[in-house]
């Protein structure tokens, strides 16, 4: 046994050494500098390449394997990944985390500040692209043969800044300092075409044939970046595109003296890949929206198909080998150009073609929001995508025709079901032609699930009835367990084995030991240890002090109307009206955590951000409360700055209207973290209560099916307001001024929206969401009691992992099999 332990030790010595030598040599012939002269930056990307060099390996024998097997591939197409920070994923799966930590250490290099150094890849704007990033890292987890294709932005997600209260929004740099972990592939490089025209040709067998000419062609260039599975056990690729000009410039142009005009096609071109999100109020940047959508759909779509061809010869048996999932409709298109590649390419008849693209695709729908389900202008694709558009024609005309047959039909049905919104002037519905095109259609949670098929969906689940299914989300227990809390991962792998990255469901054994005196001591020390770190960072960031054993109430997600940032603000102004009428009353200490990012565009949402801040201010600085009540508003929410957070949050706030968000992710990192949540009977929340039990969530406001009711009687907040003095008191300051003394009025219509247009909900829940709040208090008080509650959320978050999420998918909807990690 002790020779054992020795032979470790040895064996990770010799690990370190040999990570060390790789480090000095990639520092000194990759990056080209020498010891003395390297920054934290050069060590960084030294020390990724080492990395990277062992993903790589692996790498290549999993592309191998594949091709040998010829086994069926996954296809995840989003136009948002929000990867964040890549080292320690890549170090964590390929368990170099202690030896390359020992290494950089001997170099006179600490690890952890080489963490900092990287920039989040934040390639898309919240909880739809992070989904995208958790179930990359599970698909490789379980060994599925994928893709992840989208977009490599030149800027991701804005970086957001907090002046005077305000959001402003600056562009993001991430790769101003190269990116280490992508392969560029100059030779992966499609054609995509826009506008032009389409010729008829008449074929001798009396079929015709159609040729699209486009009038405009941009180039879409590879980018490989390997993913690596836990383990290492099987490494995938997101390949995401770049956009280029055919030609980088017109000489004749810059000679002649124009040298703008002489980039102007290459600029125009370009600037396809150039943001994420360009603003879409305007006509210009929804054509640039739509240029995107088409760019990396038919860029994917060209090269999986060309990879299929190469591997098994014909175009026929494609949905056997391939697997396509759209993420939301973003790449919904696909579905159109699929069949156009198939029809006018490949000479495949429309029937078999069109078979070959619903065994081919599925459709995941992340939201009911009718603002957020795309359509698109007829004339803006007919001008863009003028083939598509014919297509889509047929699409609906074959399918308006079957529909038609059916008993009971109604011409009332047959405009729901089409294709074409014909009620706003005239528009193009992606969801409906992903439905169309898919096999399986799947919300993300099970209320979600549901809802489609009573709302969003409901005349085409009528009409093509058992095609929606469910597939609750879920995240990966690599990067939100053991990367952002190793040291209660550590303490969890004393409990239940080193098998819990294998196989989630083991925290089932956590729930023995939740009552445990001893247990819950090392469990409540790793939290305060994570709460003095985010203490740390917020006297840093923002020079306010916040204390490690107050409760840590945190709120942190997209800001959004829906959402309810406002209901957790009105609860704290109440809080502060209290602590101010009895100052001194046994009061329990309480930060007020919130972060997130608002559409630039969206200016209820930026007045919300203000609002926040603006509370913070006065709260902050009164005397009265003593510190009793701190109130923090983080600016930039990313990745990173999660990772940061969530170890560290005691509370959870969940507490959207019911009905209006999909199912929500960061519930499932912060109860995993042994957050408790408090929140409302939305997305899946409603089984996050199930797994942990009713005990030990804070469950609280209208159901969906009450939201609803509550809507039809009409959504005026007067009566609400009429019922709690509290919440009338609470309006009544912020309307009259009392958080924005230089401007009395700033808050004047927000305040009119909640009492008289509230749509939300936020007055007919406040009460209950505020008695919630007190029993969470009451819960606090009684430490045990918490902290097993704590311990339970934990030991029932197993389910939520992606792993179960992807290996659902696998099963359900793409039918190829899945090998669970850490079994040889
Ligand atoms: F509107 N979600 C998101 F459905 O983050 F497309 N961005 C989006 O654009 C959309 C949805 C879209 C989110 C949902 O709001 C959230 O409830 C869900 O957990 C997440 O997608 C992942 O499914």
């Amino acid at each position: 046994m002790d020779i054992k332990v020795e032979d470790r030790a040895a064996s990770d010595a010799d690990a370190a050494a040999a990570i060390k030598e790789a480090i000095l040599n990639k520092l000194i012939y990759s990056v080209g500098k020498s010891l003395e002269a390297a920054s934290s930056h050069d060590w960084f990307v030294a020390t990724a390449f080492v990395a990277r060099d062992r993903i790589v390996e692996r790498w290549l024998a999993s592309i191998d394997e594949v091709n040998r097997t010829g086994r069926k591939q996954v296809y995840y197409l989003s136009v948002e990944f929000l990867i964040g920070r890549l080292l320690f994923d890549a170090l964590t799966n390929m368990e170099m985390v202690e030896p390359t930590r020992a290494a950089l250490f001997a170099l006179g290099v600490d690890l952890d500040e080489l963490r900092e150094v990287e920039p989040d890849a934040a390639l898309g704007n919240g909880g739809l692209g992070r989904l995208a990033a958790c179930f990359m890292e599970s698909l490789a987890t379980l060994s599925i043969a994928a893709f992840g294709y989208g977009i490599r932005y030149d800027h991701g997600l804005f970086r957001q800044r907090i002046k005077d209260g305000r959001q402003l929004e600056y562009p993001e740099e991430w790769l101003a300092f190269g990116n280490p972990w992508e392969f560029q592939r100059p030779e992966v490089d499609y054609e995509i075409g826009f506008g032009g025209r389409i010729e008829a040709e008449h074929q001798p067998d009396g079929t015709v044939k159609h040729v699209w000419l486009p009038g405009e062609t941009v180039e879409a260039v590879a980018y490989d970046t390997p993913i690596a599975g836990w383990r290492g056990a099987h490494i995938n690729t997101l390949r995401l595109w770049s956009a280029r000009a055919p030609d980088p410039l017109r000489l004749d142009k810059f000679n002649s003296g124009d040298h703008v005009g002489a980039l102007m096609d290459q600029v125009r071109a370009e600037s396809i890949s150039k943001v994420l999100y360009p603003g879409d109020t305007t006509p210009a940047g929804q054509e640039l929206r739509l240029r995107q959508e088409f760019f990396f759909a038919s860029a994917s779509l060209q090269d999986l198909v060309l990879r299929h061809l190469r591997q098994h010869g014909g175009i026929l048996s494609l949905a056997d080998k391939v697997a396509i999932q759209l993420n939301d409709t973003h790449p919904a298109i696909a579905v159109a150009e699929l069949m156009r590649i198939l029809v006018d390419l490949h000479d495949v008849p429309w029937r078999d073609a069109w078979a070959i693209t619903q065994a081919t695709f599925g459709y995941t729908n992340h939201t009911l929001l009718p603002e957020a389900l795309e359509t698109w202008p007829v004339p803006l694709m007919e001008r863009l995508l003028p083939r598509h558009m014919q297509i889509i024609y047929l699409i609906n005309a074959i399918h308006l025709d079957q529909a038609s047959k059916l008993a009971d039909s109604t011409g009332e049905r047959l405009a729901a079901i089409s294709l074409i919104d014909e009620a706003h002037g005239r528009r193009v519905r992606m969801g409906h032609l992903a439905f169309l095109g898919s096999h399986k259609v799947n919300g993300v949670s099970r209320l979600h699930s549901d809802l489609l098929k009573v709302t969003v969906f409901r005349e085409l689940d009528a009409v093509l009835p058992g095609r929606i299914t469910n597939k609750t989300n879920g995240v990966t227990f690599r990067r939100w367990l053991k990367e952002a809390n190793p040291g209660l991962t550590s303490l969890l792998t004393e409990v239940v084995g080193d098998r819990l990255l294998d196989d989630a469901r083991l925290l089932e054994k956590v729930a023995a030991v939740a009552g445990d005196a001893a247990f819950q001591e090392r469990y409540a020390a790793e939290r305060r240890a994570n709460k003095v770190a985010l203490a740390k960072l917020v006297r840093h960031r923002l020079g306010i002090k916040i204390d490690p054993d107050a409760l840590f109430d945190v709120q942190i997600k997209r800001i959004h109307e829906y959402k309810r940032q406002i209901l957790n603000i009105l609860e704290t102004i109440a809080v502060y009206d209290m602590i101010r009428a009895q100052p001194m009353r046994d009061w329990i200490p309480r930060v007020k955590i919130f972060s997130g990012k608002a559409a630039a565009s969206y200016a209820t949402a930026k007045l919300i951000i203000q609002l926040a801040n603006d509370v913070a201010k006065i709260v902050n600085a009164d005397p009265t409360v003593r510190g009793i009540l701190k109130v923090v508003f983080l600016p930039n929410y990313n990745v990173s700055l999660a990772e940061r957070i969530i170890p560290a949050a005691d509370l959870s706030e969940q507490i959207s209207t019911a009905g209006m968000e999909a199912s929500g992710t960061g519930n499932m990192k912060l109860a995993l973290n042994g957050a408790l949540t408090i929140g409302t009977l939305d997305g899946a929340n409603v089984e996050i209560r199930e797994k942990v039990g009713a005990d030990n969530i804070f469950i609280f406001g209208l159901t969906a099916e009450e939201v609803e009711a509550h809507r039809h009687r009409g959504i005026d907040g007067s009566d609400a307001i009429n019922r709690s003095a509290k919440l009338a008191e609470v309006l009544e300051a912020i309307a009259s001024g009392v958080f924005s003394p230089d401007e009395p009025d700033r808050y004047r219509g927000l305040v009119d929206i909640l009492i008289h247009h509230d749509y939300f909900m936020v007055t007919a829940d406040f009460e209950s969401y505020y008695e919630a709040q007190r029993a969470v208090f009451r819960r606090w008080r009684d430490k045990r009691s918490w902290w097993r509650a704590a311990a339970l959320n934990t030991a029932h978050m197993g389910w939520f992992s992606s792993d179960r999420t992807i290996a659902e998918y696998a099963k359900d909807i793409w039918d190829v099999p899945v090998k669970p990690p850490g079994r040889g």
